[in-house]
């Protein structure tokens, strides 16, 4: 270990701490901007800076590591002059369109200018000025509000394993781009959104769909219902102060019915149903031998990333629609007729943690299968929204969903986290097979994890990758041929869904495992808690669908993506 002072305290840390750590250890904060907690270091903003009381040398602390004996000042005049300079270059050439930007209110620039005391910019001169980029479905670029802070770049590069992002040019002309400066939206990208969630400023968010729902609800003519995704119910209540994973199921029910929407359901209903759908299918393969290792395909980032990068697997898809998509084509069916409702009275919105559905909404196989989502919107935008119209979350009298497509089990709502799509499927596989209930996997959150489930004599062994480039690193075992996994669960962002592109910010790892904690405290208190249980299910093919993968469940709930 190395002992060092820093502002007179004495601290004790590894040698390859850096500064940054080291003075986190001992209670001081040091402001920061390229920085990221769950990202490799890069030091380019310079917000960081701290004097060795030595030399007089201004060091970047989150890229410096610590030496013997060293003595720092996080606050001397010195260092929080550099700070405030290093600062307003930054601001100086960036748009002053805070009031009316995307991320107004979550903004690092604008809380780091507050925080320094930046009072005025004392640099003029040429500006950059670059064209917005949001002719995709998901995801908006505007990269004259960009501070090459590099995070957008390495989150994809790092965590993801796509690099879609990446620096050209130098010096003023500097620029974070597409390879050819493509539409983010006809690249490799998967629209996965980690980016827009690192992202400090408002250069990457995503793309809204605020005012079309509110058009749809201000149109009498349209009968507007709403699903919520698992995820959300972990993750809304952070917006309004309350506790990470906080479960605000029945606020969230009684927000959304005070928005307007005329039936308040759940993606956790349709969660259940794809269990049912799924479930038989990785049965039939699994006995048949066929398509293994059968792969969950209700993520659609990771099917983007899986049509560009591993075409030759697509065939090991589950060959069921996601959750939100199957919902869809059930409200578009079922619903409307039982409500006795003219199809094009209908309106479906999505209320989803991720940026990808909104890619997924738009997909032509879905979309000429009837489960047309009309609107998709993120938690953040559901939780501007909710601040628009006053309301005061935290102290909602909470609601029930409503019946026909609002009940869910546990294992549904532990969708919403790595893993728990696995499990919930599994839960339904053994039961049917054996008669016998699986116990609890208790898997990680972090890289891969693994489990050993025994059916009958046989042992189904699955792997899950939540993360794209955890992913691939499963993926290439598969097609080299020595994979040894029946059942593989992939979710391209890390945490799984309590950790998508459209989840409140900013998003640590320590954040989102309390939620995925929400999720599976929550699965655990439930009664019902498998999804061949579920009595809306049963209801729903007693009365309409008829059999797990029968002719009305095949032409409905199941699609094939392209090659
Ligand atoms: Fe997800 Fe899913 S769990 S993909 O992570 O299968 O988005 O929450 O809605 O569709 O149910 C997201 C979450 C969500 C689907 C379900
Ligand atoms: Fe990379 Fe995901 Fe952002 Fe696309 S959406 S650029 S894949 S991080």
């Amino acid at each position: 270990t190395i002992t060092l002072t820093i502002d007179d305290q004495e601290v004790e840390v590894k040698e390859d701490a850096t500064i940054l750590e080291a003075a986190k250890k001992v209670g001081i904060d040091i402001p920061t901007l390229c920085y990221h907690p769950d990202l490799t270091e890069f030091g380019s903003c310079r917000v960081c800076v701290v004097e060795n009381e030595e030399s007089g040398d201004l060091l970047a602390s989150c890229v410096t590591p610590v030496s013997d004996g060293m003595e720092i000042s996080t606050n001397s005049a010195k260092a929080r002059t550099a700070r405030r300079t290093n600062l307003e270059l930054l601001l100086a050439n960036h748009p002053n369109e805070c009031l009316t930007c995307d991320q107004n209110g979550m903004c690092e620039l604008q809380d780091a200018a507050y925080n320094l005391g930046v009072t005025e910019v004392s640099f003029s001169g040429e500006t950059t000025d670059y064209e917005v980029d949001d002719v995709g479905p998901s995801l908006k670029r505007e990269p004259s509000k960009c501070i090459l802070c590099g995070r957008c770049v390495r989150v994809c590069e790092e965590v993801q394993g796509v690099s879609a992002l990446e620096f050209t040019e130098r010096g003023f002309d500097s620029v974070v781009t597409t390879a050819f400066d493509m539409p983010q939206s006809e690249i490799n990208c998967a629209n996965c959104g980690q980016c827009a969630t690192v992202c400090p400023t408002g250069a990457i968010t995503e793309k809204s769909c605020v005012s079309k729902v509110w058009g749809a609800l201000e149109n009498e003519d349209k009968h507007v219902i709403v699903q919520t995704a698992p995820s959300i119910q972990a993750t809304v209540g952070e917006e309004f102060g309350m506790e990470e994973g906080s479960i605000v199921t029945e606020k969230l029910a009684a927000a959304l019915d005070k928005l307007g929407f005329d039936k308040i359901f759940s993606t956790d209903f349709a969660a259940d149903l794809t269990i049912m759908e799924e479930g038989n299918e990785f049965i039939k393969r699994f006995q048949g031998d066929k398509h293994l290792p059968h792969i969950t395909s209700c993520c659609p980032g990771w099917v983007k990333f899986c049509e560009h990068n591993y075409p030759d697997l697509i065939e090991n898809l589950s060959s069921a629609k996601s959750p939100m998509s199957m919902f869809s084509a059930i409200a578009k069916s079922y619903y409307v007729e039982e409500m006795d409702l003219d199809e094009d009275e209908l309106y479906v919105v999505g209320v989803m943690p991720c940026t990808a559905k909104k890619f997924e909404m738009n997909r032509d196989e879905l979309i000429e299968t009837g489960s047309e989502t009309d609107a998709v919107i993120t938690t953040r935008e559901l939780v501007r929204m909710i601040k628009e119209v006053g309301l005061d979350f935290a102290n909602l009298e909470g609601r029930e969903y409503d019946d026909m497509m609002g009940t869910s089990t546990g294992a549904a709502n532990i969708f919403g986290t790595t893993g728990g799509v696995a499990e919930a499927s599994l839960r339904t596989v053994k039961e049917k097979l054996t008669g016998e209930s699986l116990g609890r996997l208790n898997l990680g959150f972090e890289g891969i994890n693994e489990a050993e489930i025994e059916i009958g004599d046989e042992t189904v062994n699955v792997a899950i990758a939540n993360g794209l480039s955890n992913a691939a690193e499963i993926l290439d075992e598969v097609r080299e041929g020595n994979s040894k996994y029946d059942f593989i669960e992939v979710m391209a962002c890390p945490y799984g869904c309590v950790g998508g592109g459209g989840q409140p910010v900013p998003a640590t790892d320590e954040r989102k495992q309390k939620r995925g904690e929400g999720l599976k405290n929550m699965d655990g208190a439930k009664t019902i808690r498998k999804s061949h249980e579920n009595p809306e299910i049963l209801k729903l093919y007693d009365e309409f669908l008829g059999e797990p993968l029968g002719g009305e469940s095949h032409h409905l709930l199941h699609t094939r993506y392209k090659e």
